[in-house]
Formats: C-alpha cells, sequence, structure tokens
C-alpha cells in the first residue's frame, strides 16, 4: 500500500500530468506502436530523469529497466537502491505496464554489489546494506505483474541475487553467472542463500556458493537457474517478444497465476490449492469472462 508522505508528491504530479496527456496519447491507439512509444518515452524521461543509475523505457505494455553504471560493470551501490526502490513505488501508479524486462547496460548485467562502497562499511552498514538490497528484491518479487531478467553479461554476486528476484531468467549464450562472494570473505546477502537452493536445489546451490564458481550459461541454463539462452545480438529482442506474448493474455490471470505460484510455494501444497481456487474463482468476474467469451464467439479477448 501506498504512503501519502511528502516522497509521494512528485509522483501525484506525475499522474495528473500524464491524466492530462491521456487525451494526446488515445488519440495515437489505432496507430502503428512506434508513434506510442515516442510519447511514452517522453512523459517516461520527464518522470525518471532524477535516476541516475537506472533507465526506463515503455513499449506498449512492456516495461525495460536498464541499469546504467556500465564503467563499474553495474555495481550495486546506494545511490541505484534509492533509485531502484523509487522506481518501484512509481511502478503502483502506472496500471499501463503488465510486463517487466529488467537487463543492464553495456557487457554486464550487474556485477554485484559495489564493493568498493562495501570495503568502507562496518557491521551495522554491512546490515543495513544488506537488508536494503534484501527489501528491494523482495518488493520486487511481489509485484503483481511478471519480471524477466535478460542476462545480458556478468550476473555475479547481487547480480546474480536481483536476476533470481525476477519471475524468470533468460540469457545470452555469453552470459556468466555466479556468487563468488566467499572469495571476498563475504556471503551473498540480498537473497541469494535462501532463492538459490529453492530454483536449483540444495546441493547445486551449496556447490555453487561454497566454491564461488563463475559458470558459464549453458551450465546456468543445464541448473535450471535461466531458462532460455539466446545469441548476444537477438536476446533483447526476443525476451521483448516473450515479454509481449506475456501481455497479450489476460492481465488480470496473468497476476493471478503468478501469486498462487508464489504464494503456494511459499507454503504447504494443501494450502496452496485453497490459494489457486480461490484465485481462479475471482476471474469469473473478471478476465475469465471476455476470455471464454471471446472464444466461443471466435475472436481476440478485449482485456479491460
Ligand atoms: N563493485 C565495484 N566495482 C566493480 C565491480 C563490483 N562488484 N565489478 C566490477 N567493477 C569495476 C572494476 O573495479 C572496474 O573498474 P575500474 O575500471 O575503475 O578499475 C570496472 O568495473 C571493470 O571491471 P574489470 O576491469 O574487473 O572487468 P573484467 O572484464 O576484467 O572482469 C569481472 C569482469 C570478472 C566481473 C570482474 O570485474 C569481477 O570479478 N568483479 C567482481 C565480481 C564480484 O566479486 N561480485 C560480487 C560482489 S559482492 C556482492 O555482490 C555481495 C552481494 C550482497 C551484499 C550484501 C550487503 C552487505
Amino acid at each position: 500500500m501506498l504512503c501519502f508522505n511528502s516522497s509521494i508528491f512528485p509522483y501525484l504530479a506525475y499522474y495528473f500530468l500524464k491524466s492530462s496527456c491521456f487525451k494526446l496519447s488515445s488519440s495515437f491507439k489505432n496507430t502503428r506502436f512506434k508513434k506510442k512509444k515516442l510519447l511514452f518515452v517522453n512523459l517516461e524521461n520527464l518522470f525518471f530523469m532524477e535516476y541516475s543509475t537506472i533507465k526506463f523505457e515503455q513499449f506498449g505494455g512492456v516495461g525495460i529497466l536498464t541499469i546504467t553504471r556500465p564503467e563499474a560493470l553495474n555495481a550495486l551501490n546506494n545511490q541505484f537502491f534509492s533509485d531502484f526502490n523509487k522506481f518501484l513505488q512509481s511502478l503502483q501508479l502506472k496500471n499501463d505496464i503488465l510486463v517487466l524486462i529488467i537487463t543492464g547496460e553495456g557487457k554486464a548485467f550487474v556485477a554485484g554489489a559495489d564493493i568498493a562502497e562495501m570495503q568502507k562499511m562496518n557491521v551495522p552498514e554491512g546490515y543495513d546494506f544488506s537488508k536494503k538490497g534484501q527489501d528491494a528484491f523482495g518488493a520486487l518479487e511481489n509485484l503483481e505483474i511478471p519480471v524477466i531478467a535478460a542476462v545480458n553479461g556478468f550476473a555475479l554476486g547481487g547480480g546474480c541475487e536481483l536476476a533470481m528476484a525476477c519471475d524468470f531468467r533468460i540469457a545470452s549464450t555469453k552470459a556468466k553467472l555466479g556468487l563468488p562472494e566467499v572469495s571476498l570473505g563475504l556471503i551473498p546477502g540480498y537473497g541469494g542463500t535462501q532463492r538459490l537452493a529453492r530454483l536449483v536445489g540444495l546441493g547445486n546451490a551449496l556447490f555453487l556458493t561454497l566454491t564461488g564458481q563463475m559458470i558459464d550459461a549453458q551450465e546456468a541454463y543445464r541448473l535450471g537457474l535461466v531458462q532460455k539462452l539466446f545469441e548476444p545480438e537477438f536476446l533483447l529482442d526476443e525476451v521483448k517478444i516473450i515479454a509481449e506474448k506475456i501481455a497479450q493474455q489476460g492481465p488480470n490471470a496473468v497476476k493471478a497465476a503468478k501469486m498462487a505460484i508464489r504464494k503456494g510455494f511459499k507454503t504447504e501444497i494443501d494450502k496452496g490449492f485453497d490459494i489457486e481456487s480461490s484465485a481462479f474463482s475471482k476471474l469469473f468476474e473478471q478476465d475469465g469472462v471476455e476470455g471464454m467469451k471471446a472464444f466461443i464467439e471466435k475472436r481476440k479477448p478485449e482485456w479491460k
């Protein structure tokens, strides 16, 4: 839930601005995608201009968040978490984004937490930095919409942990993944000790974490850490196609499916079945009405 403290005012100002531009944007509805994109990118630039470590673009119902510190291989610093948290808050006001893609600029997805920044920390600061990352990645994981990591290169330490907090990962064939924290005398601190075992099994998680070994994309695919691989030059386009496919499905159904899987995974299976039935039945007054009607009438559904 959003709190109405002073930090919300820029978002409300944006929302007002966007509503007043809505008429203009709807006139593009039946025109080609490019025109829509141009308009939205301009608005987003207005809203996201305060960010220095991330960039946001919107293509129809698909949003792409790019981490933009290529000079440090997109290492996650305090500024990133400040930008990222504001971005996640702003997403709650943008119900036209149906799928989010996260990727990195340059040769890395994210090469970990910023070691130069971490090196200066003491125990309480280390705890806060870990909590900050856990909270941010927890909020990402709990977004209603699906989030795809487009792993374009190194995804190490905190970068691998960020990818693991996404709903699934699609990687470049040249990507390298791993949790090398023990080589720095640290352990994963953004949820990696918990999420990796759930994704690849206990033995694989222990092997990767205790050796700190970096693995290539093919090995990550074999372990189930990434779900698909594409050649680097096609990665983002292919991920966009997958995101578009999701964005064309019933939006409430997609959210309900994500919620049921995510919540069900954290509980015992009988409770999971209850979560599923309850989510399933709600769709009979939402997307299910239009989806089934469209099937019977042999036409494409028009989701609301
Ligand atoms: N932090 C800060 N700077 C980084 C990082 C990083 N994680 N990774 C790379 N950089 C910087 C380099 O210092 C270098 O900067 P400069 O040009 O100023 O010297 C620049 O990025 C380019 O890097 P390289 O020259 O090293 O590029 P290479 O292609 O030779 O090597 C590697 C690429 C193999 C990815 C290499 O950069 C590397 O090993 N990076 C560190 C990877 C790593 O150990 N990651 C784990 C970090 S620890 C972590 O993520 C903990 C998460 C939980 C934190 C919990 C809070 C307490």
